[in-house]
């Protein structure tokens, strides 16, 4: 499907899909769990979900003759570290917008974790005071005329490198690996559940698995606890993406699950389950996860299967789409472990 998209390659290879048999036996057994390991996918600052997507976007930036790449995301924003690390990786400058999209006040929340990282890969951070909004913001539009106006040439790279016409292409990818991986491994998966806010990663999936008629099978849990915004975006990303890729068939509503249940109290700020979560693959698979976006997506996964959601024998599919650096702004959270 991505035979004609040029990719530049930022991962170590197809990311490995690990069997989570304590967690599996420790919720009843009945279905067995594995996650997708998209959290160990680069050596590039730690990884994650942005550098698969960014794969099919820096040639682009690369034929527009770029220096600079420009984005925006909350202060713990995994997105901007990874932009951050891609632009090091390049040789170009990077210009960081970050806004308070998450109400939490640990005294170091802008110290440590992600922004740490993006600051050490020397990109020029910029601190803004708005809230939460994975729409097309007006200080990331300031920030390109910005670089402009100082005789730079910048690269837009909107929020979770969504929004942007190739955003939905790396995880159509991430379906082609994995049915490349069925294959060698002689079973399909019946679920995927994956954690969603600005929606290209579930539009890709769901384009990527279309074509063998699963895109309702990937489970999206909204982490954006705006979930009516995060499923229009999906469904307008599915949309473009599968007529980008010649998917043959149009996705329409129908085509997108997106659960509600577990993005509370807010988005960024963990509930109690969402850290028992947290706690529990921890303990049981040694896999972190963090109280963002993963942490969800986990207890997601945990409170489907004790409820009985998927049938008796399912092999299920956790993408583990990165993210643990953000834990660190957490710390007092955790400080009992
Ligand atoms: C993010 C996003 P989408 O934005 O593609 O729906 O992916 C959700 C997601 N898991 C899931 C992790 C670890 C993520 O980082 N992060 C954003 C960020 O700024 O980091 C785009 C919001």
């Amino acid at each position: 499907m991505l035979d004609s998209f040029e990719r530049y390659p930022l991962m170590f290879g197809p990311t490995p899909i690990e069997r989570l048999d304590r967690l599996s036996a420790h919720l009843g057994g009945g279905v067995t769990l594995y996650a997708k390991r998209e959290d160990c996918n680069s050596g590039l600052a730690f990884g994650g979900n942005k550098i698969r997507k960014l794969e099919y976007i820096v040639p682009d930036a690369l034929a527009a003759g770029a220096d600079t790449l420009v984005t925006i995301g909350g202060v713990q924003s995994n997105h901007t570290r990874q932009v951050a690390a891609v632009a090091a990786k390049l040789g170009l400058r990077c210009r960081l917008v970050q806004e308070s999209w998450v109400p939490f006040p640990d005294a170091v929340y802008d110290r440590v974790g992600n922004i740490l990282m993006s600051r050490v890969l020397g990109a020029e951070i910029e601190l803004i005071d708005e809230g939460f909004d994975i729409g097309i913001r007006e200080s990331w539009q300031r920030a390109l005329d910005a670089v402009e106006a100082e005789g730079g040439r910048p690269y837009a790279i909107p929020a979770g490198a969504s929004v942007h016409r190739f955003g939905g292409l790396g995880y159509v990818g991430f379906a082609e690996e994995v049915r490349a991986q069925e294959a060698a491994m002689g079973f399909t998966f019946d679920y995927v559940v994956v954690c969603s806010v600005t929606g290209s990663t579930q539009a890709g999936m769901v384009v990527g698995f279309a074509r063998d008629g699963r895109a309702r099978n990937v489970i999206g849990i909204d982490a954006s606890a705006a979930p009516a915004q995060t499923r229009d975006q999906i469904l307008e990303i599915a949309r473009s993406t599968a007529t980008l890729v010649d998917l043959g068939r149009e996705i329409t509503g129908e085509d997108i699950v997106l659960l509600e249940d577990y993005a509370y109290p807010a988005y960024g700020v963990p509930s109690q389950e969402t850290n028992a979560a947290i706690r529990l693959s921890a303990r049981m698979e040694g896999m972190m996860t963090d109280p963002v976006y993963e942490g969800k997506s986990m207890q997601g996964l945990i409170d489907l299967v004790q409820r009985g959601y998927f049938p008796a024998g399912s092999n299920i599919l956790y993408a583990h789409l990165g993210g643990v650096p953000a834990i660190n702004a957490y710390s007092y959270l955790y400080r009992d472990g």
